[in-house]
This record gives C-alpha cells, sequence and structure tokens, in this order.
C-alpha cells in the first residue's frame, strides 16, 4: 500500500559499515512486519481511539503514538534501523487512513533509560581505611547513580557551599546532593544526574581520610576542572572550605576517567 513512503525511508538509511550484512532483504522483511504491526495496532488501538481522541480534542493522539513505538521497540534492531521503521510506520498508518488520522501527532523516538551504575561504600573490617568503588566514573546525560553501604556508616556529599561551605566543585547549575548518614549495609541513595560536566563528591566522616569519588556526566566541564584553590582570593568564596590534602590526593584525573571509564582507587 505505502511502498513509495518506504522506498524513501529506506533511501534515508546510512549505509552498511564494515562488518554489517547488507539490510536490503531484512529491510523489506521489517517493513512488512511493521506493515503488518500497523494493522494489528489498528485493530486493537481502534476501539481505544474515540476515548483516546476525547481526551486530546487538538488532534494529538498519544495513546496510539506510543502504542506504535512500543511495537516497534520490541525490535531488536539498531536504533538507525528502528528509526526508520518508525518513519516507514508513521506514514503507512496515515496512507492507510482507516481512522482519519491525519492530524496525529509525530512519533518521537523514545529511548530506553541508562542503566542505573552503582557505587560501593566500603571499608575495611578494622575500619582503618575507608573508601568509594569505583572513585571515578563516567556517566551518560541523565544517568542515575546508586550509591550503596557495604561496611561501616557513609554520607555521599558534593562539593558545593550549599553543603556546609564547601567548595564548589559540581557543575554551575547542577542540583547538589548530600545523603545524609547512610547507617546499615545496603543502605543506598541515588542521583539523576542531567547537567553535563565534572561532579566531585566526599564522605563526611571520612572526607580527611580521604573517601571522596569523582563522576564525569557526558562532556568534562565546570568547576570540578579547576585547581582545587581556584576559588582562593574571590570575595564570595571566602568562607568556602578547601579540599583536605588526602581528598585532594585521591582524585582520579579527568583525563584517566574520560579513559577507563570506571576507576578503582590506587592500591594504599
Ligand atoms: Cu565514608
Amino acid at each position: 500500500m505505502a511502498s513509495g513512503s518506504s522506498t524513501v525511508a529506506i533511501k534515508r538509511r546510512r549505509p552498511p559499515q564494515r562488518g554489517q550484512a547488507s539490510t536490503s532483504v531484512s529491510n523489506a522483511r521489517l517493513i512488512k512486519s511493521a506493515h503488518a504491526q500497523c494493522r494489528e495496532l489498528g485493530a486493537a488501538v481502534g476501539s481505544s481511539f474515540a476515548s483516546a481522541a476525547a481526551l486530546a480534542p487538538t488532534g494529538g493522539a498519544p495513546l496510539l503514538t506510543s502504542d506504535i513505538i512500543g511495537a516497534m521497540r520490541t525490535n531488536s534492531r539498531p536504533l538507525s534501523n528502528r528509526r526508520e521503521a518508525v518513519i516507514v510506520t508513521r506514514r503507512t498508518f496515515l496512507r492507510a487512513g482507516g481512522f482519519g488520522l491525519a492530524g496525529l501527532a509525530v512519533p518521537r523516538i523514545v529511548r530506553a533509560a541508562p542503566p542505573v551504575v552503582e557505587i560501593r561504600l566500603r571499608a575495611t573490617e578494622k575500619g582503618d581505611q575507608t573508601w568509594c568503588d569505583p572513585i571515578g566514573l563516567y556517566l551518560e546525560r541523565g544517568q542515575m547513580v546508586r550509591w550503596i553501604v557495604e561496611r561501616d556508616a557513609h554520607t555521599t556529599t558534593a562539593y558545593h557551599p550549599a553543603n556546609d561551605r564547601h567548595s564548589l566543585r559540581i557543575p554551575e547549575g547542577a542540583k547538589p546532593w548530600d545523603s545524609g548518614f547512610l547507617m546499615e549495609k545496603g543502605a543506598r541513595f541515588e542521583v539523576t544526574l542531567t547537567v553535563e560536566g565534572v561532579y566531585d563528591y566526599f564522605c563526611l566522616p571520612h572526607e580527611d581520610a580521604g573517601m571522596v569519588g569523582r563522576i564525569i556526566v557526558g562532556k568534562p566541564g565546570g568547576p570540578g576542572t579547576l585547581p582545587f584553590d581556584y576559588f582562593k582570593g574571590k570575595k564570595a568564596a571566602a568562607d568556602w572550605k578547601a579540599v583536605p590534602p588526602a581528598a585532594q590526593k585521591a582524585f582520579p584525573s579527568v583525563d584517566t576517567i574520560m579513559k577507563q571509564k570506571i576507576v578503582r582507587r590506587r592500591a594504599m
């Protein structure tokens, strides 16, 4: 029915890269199955469409859009192919026109949320050493990080003047966090980081012993990339607390984190 629009979508596809099998055959199959899914969705959605339209009097139909994408997401192809599949689906669906859908919202590409990354708050049995594991971490924008106590009591607290006048070492505009005391094994605290840059944080009872961590979200930048004394002599920062020497030494460099993505602490 909508072979014209299918052709357009195929032309948009990036050429196959080295090591990738030619996909023209499988694309045809994909498109076929997209059509089939469309028809099925049409049938399934038909009954609920009246209520969706009632909810969205301007013609948007979020229910239908997400249903289509939901169906396409069951497909395990690379994103580039999935995107086409959605394009084909939408056009096919519009042309199929069973429900007079010309005014529908344009489907968005919905990506799966990146996985949560965990940092263990660790200590030796004697408690003479404590550390964040990993101590350095690279995250994508919008990724969630979760700290979990393994032994001893800890906090995860952003370097930010809002946290007892500690110096600012997270991106300007990023929200500071402070877990408060996490007292038991398994106690946890989570933050989703959406602003790009370098985030330095510490553990309140163990900062002087060097229990700190550094997270880079996306492109490194912001005060966390500056020397530890960058605020010296600035009036607004006159009462800021400097990072203690043992903590300064513990931070992995931005370069190391960007190269390794996950950095464990150096042996002590
Ligand atoms: Cu601690």
